[in-house]
């Protein structure tokens, strides 16, 4: 706790569960309101006028935005804030802030885990050995799949698509990727559509950020350009993906098998993704070590404290770049 933190005589709103460390700087610093969700008909009069910051992970509306006419500034707990309307904040005045970075190399170490679970078939191993099914009937079938001689398909090379990228750099396999725009420097093939990626490729695995540009992205054409020795791996956003075309291409050969970290509807998993023989399924834990999410935890309450102590945003996601504190 530095200084300035002691003494910031201002109402954070923090709707629903939050992180236990989150919780415990923010009650430290600042005057902490909370609400059972972020739901415009729960804000209180009192609320209405003392209101300045929120810290949440996520599902902030413009209704709710607009409920709280003194608001100044969104902290958002986690990178992906498509769950925040940060262009109507934005148009307000409003801040928003994600935490960039310092989830980076635990999300990439996921969803190498999650490939090779997918690939290898290692979760249902564990239970043929944890069940008494080795003692009983034998070795583990061997796998259908390998990762060796694959090709990789990266959707969403940023920060954590690199970050994913440089991990399989070591297993010796080619990289190639979709973004809107090609990365400068970057040596690995660029291709302009998704389509064609998938078509270049047998493994996929998409790191992009959920919201309008990508939602339902990965479909029934871009499962059948990847193919039927196609693995779809998920760390990204659920929203990116048409489940029900990828449980219709699980089921039927289009693809091969799949990795999912995240879903449309968390924690909602449609039916046919957990009765699938060929998924390997994670409840969103991309992020998930006390380590980690303690440091998005602090990111998330450094951005209140620096927009209150000092005016300016640590972390501000694009579309509030030009946002100004109001003093
Ligand atoms: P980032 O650095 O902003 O990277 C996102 C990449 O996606 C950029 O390279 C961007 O390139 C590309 N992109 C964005 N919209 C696109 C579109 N419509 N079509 C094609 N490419 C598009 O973000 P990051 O830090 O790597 O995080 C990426 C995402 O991972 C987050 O937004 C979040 O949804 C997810 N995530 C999940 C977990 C988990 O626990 N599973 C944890 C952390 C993050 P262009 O702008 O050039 O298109
Ligand atoms: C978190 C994430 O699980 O940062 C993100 O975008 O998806 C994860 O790190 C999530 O934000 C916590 O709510």
């Amino acid at each position: 706790m530095t200084k300035a933190e002691q003494s910031l005589p201002v109402a954070i709103l923090v709707p629903g569960q939050f992180n236990d460390h989150a919780v415990g700087r923010i009650d430290q610093t600042f005057q902490q309101v909370r609400i059972e969700r972020a739901d415009p008909s729960l804000v209180t009069d009192d609320m209405r006028r003392t209101v300045r910051g929120i810290a949440s992970f996520g599902g902030i509306d413009a209704a709710f935005i607009d409920a709280l006419p003194n608001l100044e500034i969104i902290a958002n707990f986690g990178v992906g804030y498509d769950s925040v309307d940060a262009r109507h904040a934005a148009e307000h005045g409003i801040m928003v802030t994600n935490t960039p970075d310092v989830l980076t190399e635990e999300v990439a170490d996921t969803a190498i885990g999650l490939l090779i679970n997918t690939i290898r078939d290692l979760p249902r191993a564990e239970t043929w050995l944890r069940d008494g099914s080795w003692a009983r009937e034998g070795n583990y079938p061997l796998s259908r799949l390998t990762l060796r001689e694959r090709s990789i398909g990266i959707f969403g090379m940023g920060r954590i698509g690199l970050a994913i990228a440089r991990r399989l750099e070591a297993f010796a396999l080619p990289i190639a990727y979709h973004n809107r725009r090609r990365v400068e420097g970057l040596s690995y093939d660029y291709h302009p559509t998704l389509k064609g990626l998938a078509a270049a490729v047998d493994t996929l695995i998409s790191v992009a950020p959920g919201g309008a540009s990508t939602k339902k992205a990965i479909n029934a054409e871009i499962l059948e350009a990847l193919g039927p020795n196609g693995v779809f791996v998920n760390i990204g956003r659920g929203s990116t993906v048409d489940e029900t075309a990828l449980a219709a291409a699980l089921a039927n050969g289009t693809i091969a098998a799949a990795g999912l970290d995240v879903f449309a509807d968390e924690p909602n998993v449609p039916a046919a993704l957990l009765a699938a023989p060929n998924t390997s399924l994670l409840p969103h834990v991309g992020s998930a070590s006390e380590h980690t999410r303690r440091a998005m935890a602090d990111l998330c309450v450094d951005n209140l404290v620096s927009w209150f102590s000092e005016g300016r945003a640590l972390t501000p996601v694009p579309e509030a770049e030009m946002v100004k504190a109001r003093r």
